[in-house]
């Protein structure tokens, strides 16, 4: 009788240990299938395993770099179980899990899941490592105080994040009046994509505003429709693939990018290619984090 054949396993690039062991891994992927507060649609509590599962379909051979990253090991963690009555509790319990990985030293990878989970992220990364901005790129401003009753809301996650430390925002066309002026009464650095093109001015712009250590909050809906319609709230006019990676390899040559995540893909809303295109930003920014002139990861 043959041997029977299997799939590969069902972790982020489809790694065999050892590639994938905790121990060894300096990267940790922690899918969070969260979407309670998602005032639209529901949907990107699928997301997490959405982009484990094309990442599976992904060559790990890195052009751009000449070399398989995975090779410094990238272990994927079990689903963060959701907390179902309080947004409150949910995003303790993302800030509780990311405070013990880091506290392991290994570089967590943050999969929603909807937005408002990266103030929890954000939160343990900013104990962690003095010195840390955000950059929050999203097609919207997510600056509301609250929203629908809660101040943990999709809604409010760049503003929740404000209460942890300095946040740069880009991408963004999509706000209300009083985020508009809340941003520019607060002076925040928001480079909103109506009022500035994405070109090397921008790019030199943004990587400006940061300090030494950076976390990127990626919400997929940043990206044009066009190649991102699996988002619960899209919009129109958004980056497209090789603007958004010029602008974080803009980041990554002059900041170490020290942790990320990648924020509401809602699987069902497009296609398949949709999910590759997340699993692809996400193994992209592992290496611009891994592979910076300054990290400090490199193996
Ligand atoms: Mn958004």
């Amino acid at each position: 009788m043959s041997e029977p054949i299997y799939y590969p396993p069902r972790v982020f690039g489809g790694l065999y240990a050892p590639d994938s062991g905790f121990e060894r891994s300096k990267v940790v992927v922690l899918p969070v299938p969260y979407d309670s507060t998602t005032s639209y649609k529901t949907g990107t509590r699928e997301g997490p395993q959405a982009i484990i599962d094309a990442s599976g379909n992904m060559e790990l051979f890195d052009i751009e770099f000449g070399r398989e990253l995975h090779t410094i090991g990238i272990h994927t963690m079990s689903d963060l179980q959701p907390a179902v009555n309080d947004p409150t509790d949910m995003v303790y319990r993302v800030y509780a899990a990311v405070l013990s990985l880091l506290n392991q030293d290994k570089m967590v990878v943050m999969l929603g899941g909807e937005h408002s989970l990266s103030p929890g992220a954000v939160r343990a990364y900013s104990e962690k490592f003095p010195n840390l901005s955000v950059l929050h790129l999203d097609a919207h401003a997510d600056m509301r105080a609250e929203y629908l009753g809660s101040r943990y809301s999709h809604a409010c996650s760049a503003r929740r994040i404000l209460d942890y430390c300095p946040l740069v925002q880009a991408g963004v066309r999509s706000l209300s009046l009083d985020e508009y002026n809340f941003i520019k009464e607060a002076g925040i650095k928001s480079y909103l994509l109506d009022e500035w093109p994405v070109t090397p001015a921008l790019i030199e712009e943004i990587t400006s505003s940061l300090s030494d250590n950076v976390y990127i909050s990626v919400d997929l809906d940043v990206l044009d429709p066009s190649i991102m319609s699996a988002v619960g709230t899209p919009e129109p006019g958004g980056l497209l693939w090789k603007e958004l990676l010029a602008i974080l390899k803009g980041v990554a040559d002059r900041h170490r990018i020290v942790g990320f995540d990648i924020m509401e893909l809602s699987p069902r809303e497009g296609p398949t290619s949709c999910a590759f295109t997340a699993a692809k930003l996400t193994y992209k920014l592992m290496a611009y984090a891994l592979e910076s002139p300054i990290s400090g990861h490199s193996e």
